[in-house]
């Protein structure tokens, strides 16, 4: 029997073991899945009072990112040493404007801005931020922390300062009585609840070929000038939602109220309150865009659709520096087509000068992305709790987007 042979040929999976992820609690690897809820549960008091020790040339710190000299440190610092793609042709540039945004949402810490200094000469070498959230788990919500930028300076790397950075913040996070936290990676460690794929949608195809981001599909070679082809095939229409327009604040209570109801659909959404739905959604320049349609007769919100802002580097290109990307974020339909709503905002992405429009599978996105012709990305993102086993759920019933 050739498939037993090749059964007992097989050796076992790999198990990777974790020196710093298997002392944590999270999900392990290969563990039954315990009922949903906390991992281990601490007082105030199991809380180390003082910070973890690190190597003497090196000493903590707290970016104030209200500062607009130290909001550059830690710009810098993810401009240059940051997420890069596995062939190191783009590496994510996230703006200024978007960094304040993303780490001063209402009530958030400063003290959860971690950093690492070299004393010598104050050098920002590593970074780690949380920020907290209402999120809902399940059929919970519960104010927890979300962390993101984790970045090691590329000079400091594989020496085990980024198990500390995380150790640090979360002490720090601790120290407010907050015992959970939520973050994104495209690496896979213990243990993710959802893993998503990145779609992309092609807005300005010659430049997404110039940089070596796309190929020029099989399907566009039987022309004869292939280029042209697939700039017709990518080609929008003109918009179709005259009454979709920017947010306002004053739309802020109705937008909120129409979201809380749609993730309501979702396992694990947010559960934002409406100062922190104004802080999330409202329009900002170059780093979030969100739009609304309000009915005409009673002013209710009845649809919303967002996106943000976030380039890459082009790195080594000639002719290209920047890639101009633009995120889907949250929307809800409810009285025009999902789908309509999205080729609005692809519309709005292109005017804006945006080179690609990405998605994640999460949310009902899976839904359009075939007849809004979103191309398969080889990246993907997973989502993982810290200290809350929760079972694995499907990308479609992940409502939330982290930044
Ligand atoms: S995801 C974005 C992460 N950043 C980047 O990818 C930027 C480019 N890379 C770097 O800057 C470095 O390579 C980093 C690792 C800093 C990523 N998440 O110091 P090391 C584990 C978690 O020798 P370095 C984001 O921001 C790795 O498995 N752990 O390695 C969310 C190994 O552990 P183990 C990661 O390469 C972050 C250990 O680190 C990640 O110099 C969420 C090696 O350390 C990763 N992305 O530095 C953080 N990559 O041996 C968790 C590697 O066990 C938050 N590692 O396998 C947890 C919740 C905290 C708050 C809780 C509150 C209650």
């Amino acid at each position: 029997n050739r498939t037993l042979a090749q059964m007992a040929a097989k050796p076992p999976p790999a198990v990777k073991t974790h020196e710093f992820w298997g002392t944590q609690p999270v999900p392990q690897e290969g563990a039954e899945l315990k009922e949903e809820g906390p991992i281990e549960s601490k007082v105030l008091a199991d809380v180390r009072q003082d910070p973890y020790p690190l190597a003497t040339p090196l000493e903590w710190c707290s970016p104030n990112i209200e500062d607009p000299a130290q909001l550059t440190e830690v710009y810098e610092l993810l401009r240059d040493n940051y997420v890069e793609d596995d062939d190191s042709l783009f590496r994510f540039n996230y703006s200024k404007e978007f960094l304040a945004w993303a780490m001063t949402p209402p009530g958030y810490f400063r003290d959860w801005m971690v950093g690492v200094r070299r004393k010598a000469d104050s050098k920002l070498l590593g970074f780690i931020s949380g920020v907290p959230c209402n999120i809902k788990m399940g059929n919970i919500s519960q104010r927890i922390c979300e962390i993101n930028f984790l970045c090691v300076h590329k000079v400091l790397r594989n020496k085990r300062l980024a198990p500390i950075l995380i150790k640090e913040v979360t002490r720090r996070v601790n120290k407010q009585n907050i015992w959970q936290a939520v973050y994104t990676a495209g690496v896979e460690l213990p243990k993710p609840f959802a893993t998503c794929q990145y779609f992309h949608r092609s807005l300005n195809p010659q430049k997404l070929v110039e940089i070596n981001f796309s190929k020029i599909g099989h399907q566009f070679e039987r022309f004869s000038k292939p280029l042209d082809a697939m700039k017709r095939n990518y080609a929008l229409p003109a918009r179709q939602l005259p009454r979709l327009r920017p947010m306002t604040r004053e739309d802020t209570e109705g937008v909120t109220k129409l979201l809380q109801a749609h993730w309501q659909t979702y396992r694990v959404a947010p559960a934002f309150d409406v100062e922190e739905a104004g802080h999330w959604l409202l329009p900002r320049e170059r780093v979030v865009y969100s739009f609304v349609i309000a009915d005409a007769v009673t002013q209710e919100i009845t649809d919303f659709v967002s996106f943000y802002a976030l380039s890459s580097t082009v790195i080594g290109n000639t002719k290209h520096s920047e890639l101009n990307a633009a995120y889907g974020y949250y929307y809800a339909a409810t009285k025009v087509p999902l789908t309509a709503l999205i080729t609005e905002a692809l519309i709005i992405a292109k005017e804006k000068g945006f080179d690609v429009f990405n998605v994640l599978t999460l949310m009902q996105n899976q839904a359009f992305l075939k007849e809004l012709k979103f191309g398969q990305g080889d990246g993907f993102l997973r989502f993982y709790f810290y200290n809350w086993n929760f079972s694995a759920l499907k990308p479609e019933e992940l409502g939330l987007v982290m930044l």
